[in-house]
C-alpha cells in the first residue's frame, strides 16, 4: 500500500483518461423525438419512489446541450467518454427503430470523434423501456432476445464508428436492487424475479456479445460493480460467513458465469430455496461465457459486512437508502454493514482508496483468464457550493480522486492490467433513487440555469491528463 502520487506517476502511454455518464441521468428530453417512458421515467412518477419527487424528465438537458458538453470534455483533455444509449429512445415501446433517437447518438459519436475523444458506448445502464417491463421486464426470458434486437439496431447505426462496446452496466443493480430491494426501478420486491433478472441479463449480455462479435466489433466487454467483502470481525465465523455470502452474490455470481461459464456452487446453495437453477436452459452458460475483450470495474467503496444485526440505535451502516427498502441480498437477507472508523462521502460510503488497489490486484490473481481491466466508474458525492469567487472548491472530491488514482497506480505497480480510468461523473446528474440531491460531477450543474462550472476536481484531473503523453 504505497499511496502513489498520481501527479508524479509515470502513467503508461495510451492509458485511457475518461469520464462517465448514463443516458437516464443526464439526457432529459424524456418524451421528445419519439422517446417513450423508460422504467425510470415511469417509476419516478410513483409518489415517494425518488427523493424530493425528482424525475429524469429534464435532467441536465444533455440531449440539447450535447455539443457544449463535448467541448467541455475537450477542454478537460479527456481521451475517452463513457456514455449509454437509451433503449426507449432507440426502440420506443420496443417496436420499430426510431431514427430520430438514433440520430442523437450518431451526432454525439461524430462530435466525439471530431474532438479526438474515443466513444465508449454502454448499451444498458438501467433504463428498460416501460413497455418491455409491462411484458415481464427482466424477469421474462424473452427480454434477453429483445435486448439483442436493440443491440443490433444500435450497431446498425453506429457500428461504422464505435469500436468499444459495453453490454451492461452493473447488472447486479438492475436485477437485485430493481427487482428484490425495490430501491431502483421497477421497484419490485420479488426475490425470484430478481434472480431471473440476473440470469436473463447475463443471457442478454452473451447474446449481444455474440451478435457484436459476428459483426466484427473491435472491443466488447461488460461493466460490473465489484467490491471487497470485508468481514467486520475477521475472528468471528459469523462475519466471515457473511463476507463469503456477500462475495458470492455481489462479485462471483457475475464474474464466474462470464469468465468460467458456471455459477459458483456456494451461490447456488445460498439461493436454493428460489429454485434458481430451473431458470437456466441448456446452452445458456456457453452463450454467457462468450469471450470478452475487457472487463469494466466500477468501484466506490469496500463493504464491511457482518452476519449480526446492527445494535439498536446505531446509524444505518454503509447502505443508507432514501427510504426503507427490501434487501438486495437474495438468500442472505440478514447481512448488515457496520460502519468502520473511516471518513464517508455524502452517500455515507466509506473512503478507503487502498480498497481499489486491492480489488484490481486480486481480480488478476483469482481469475487467470481475466481480460484487461478498465476502471469504468469511481468517484464521490459531496455537497459542494459555488464560492464567492465563482469557483467550486471541492477539496474533498479532489482528495478522493487523487487518492483513488494513486491506488490505480499502486495496482499497476503490482502488475494489475489496468488500461484506463473513467471518473464518475462528468456532470452532476440524476442520482437514481436519490434524485438531484447527491452531486457526483467534476463539473457542477446549476439545475435552474443548466450552467456548467468545472469544479476544482475537474481542473486537477485535467492537469493530470495534460502531463500524460497521449497515445501515439
Ligand atoms: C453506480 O452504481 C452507477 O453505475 C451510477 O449510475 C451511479 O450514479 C453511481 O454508481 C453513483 O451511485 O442495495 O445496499 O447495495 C454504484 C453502485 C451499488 C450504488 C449499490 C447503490 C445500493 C445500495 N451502487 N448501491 S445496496
Amino acid at each position: 500500500m504505497a499511496g502513489t502520487d498520481p501527479r508524479e506517476y509515470a502513467w503508461p502511454n495510451g492509458f485511457l483518461w475518461g469520464s462517465a455518464t448514463a443516458a437516464a441521468q443526464i439526457e432529459g428530453a424524456a418524451h421528445e423525438d419519439g422517446k417513450e417512458d423508460s422504467i425510470w421515467d415511469f417509476y419516478a412518477r410513483v409518489p415517494g419512489a425518488v427523493a424530493n419527487g425528482d424525475t429524469p424528465e429534464v435532467a441536465v438537458d444533455h440531449y440539447h446541450r450535447m455539443p457544449e458538453d463535448v467541448r467541455l470534455m475537450e477542454r478537460l483533455g479527456l481521451s475517452s467518454y463513457r456514455f449509454s444509449t437509451s433503449w426507449a429512445r432507440v426502440k420506443p415501446g420496443d417496436r420499430a427503430v426510431n431514427p430520430a433517437g438514433l440520430d442523437f447518438y450518431s451526432r454525439l459519436v461524430d462530435e466525439l470523434l471530431e474532438a479526438g475523444i474515443l466513444p465508449w458506448l454502454t448499451l444498458y445502464h438501467w433504463d428498460l423501456p416501460q413497455a418491455v417491463e409491462e411484458r415481464g421486464g427482466w424477469a421474462a426470458r424473452d427480454t434477453a432476445y429483445r435486448f439483442r434486437d436493440y443491440a443490433a439496431a444500435v450497431h446498425d447505426a453506429l457500428g461504422d464508428r464505435v469500436t468499444h462496446w459495453t453490454t451492461f452496466n452493473e447488472p447486479l443493480c438492475s436485477s437485485l436492487i430493481g427487482y428484490a430491494a425495490g430501491e431502483h426501478a421497477p421497484g419490485r420486491r420479488e426475490p425470484r424475479a430478481a434472480l431471473a433478472a440476473l440470469h436473463h441479463q447475463h443471457l442478454a449480455h452473451g447474446l449481444a456479445t455474440g451478435l457484436l462479435r459476428e459483426r466484427g466489433a473491435e472491443r466488447i466487454g461488460i461493466t460490473l460493480n465489484l467490491t471487497n467483502a470485508v468481514p467486520n470481525d475477521p475472528a468471528d465465523p459469523v462475519d466471515r460467513e457473511a463476507a463469503r455470502r456477500l462475495d458470492a452474490i455481489w462479485n462471483r455470481a457475475f464474474l464466474e458465469p462470464l469468465l468460467l461459464g458456471a455459477y459458483p456452487e456456494d451461490f447456488l446453495q445460498d439461493v436454493r430455496e428460489h429454485d434458481f437453477e430451473a431458470l437456466i436452459e441448456r446452452g445458456d452458460l456457453e452463450t454467457i461465457a462468450a469471450p470478452i475483450d475487457f472487463l469494466g470495474v466500477n468501484h466506490y467503496h469496500d463493504d464491511n459486512v457482518s452476519g449480526h444485526p446492527l445494535p439498536p440505535g446505531t446509524p444505518p451502516g454503509l447502505r443508507p437508502a432514501p427510504r426503507p427498502t427490501g434487501s438486495p441480498f437474495v438468500g442472505s437477507e440478514h447481512l448488515t454493514f457496520p460502519r468502520r472508523d473511516l471518513p464517508v462521502t455524502a452517500m455515507g460510503w466509506e473512503v478507503h482508496p487502498d480498497g481499489l488497489r486491492r480489488l484490481l490486484v486480486r481480480l488478476g490473481r483469482e481469475y487467470p483468464t481475466l481480460p484487461p481491466l478498465y476502471v469504468t466508474e469511481n468517484g464521490a458525492a459531496y455537497d459542494d457550493e459555488v464560492a464567492a469567487d465563482g469557483g467550486v472548491h471541492d477539496s474533498d472530491r479532489t482528495a478522493y480522486l487523487l487518492a483513488h488514482l494513486g491506488a490505480v497506480a499502486d495496482a499497476l505497480e503490482e502488475g494489475a492490467d489496468v488500461r484506463g480510468y473513467f471518473v464518475w461523473s462528468l456532470l452532476d446528474n440524476f442520482e437514481w433513487a436519490w434524485g438531484y440531491g447527491k452531486r457526483f460531477g467534476i463539473v457542477r450543474v446549476d439545475y435552474q440555469t443548466q450552467l456548467r462550472t468545472p469544479k476544482d476536481s475537474a481542473l486537477e484531473y485535467a492537469r493530470i491528463i495534460g502531463r500524460v503523453p497521449a497515445e501515439t
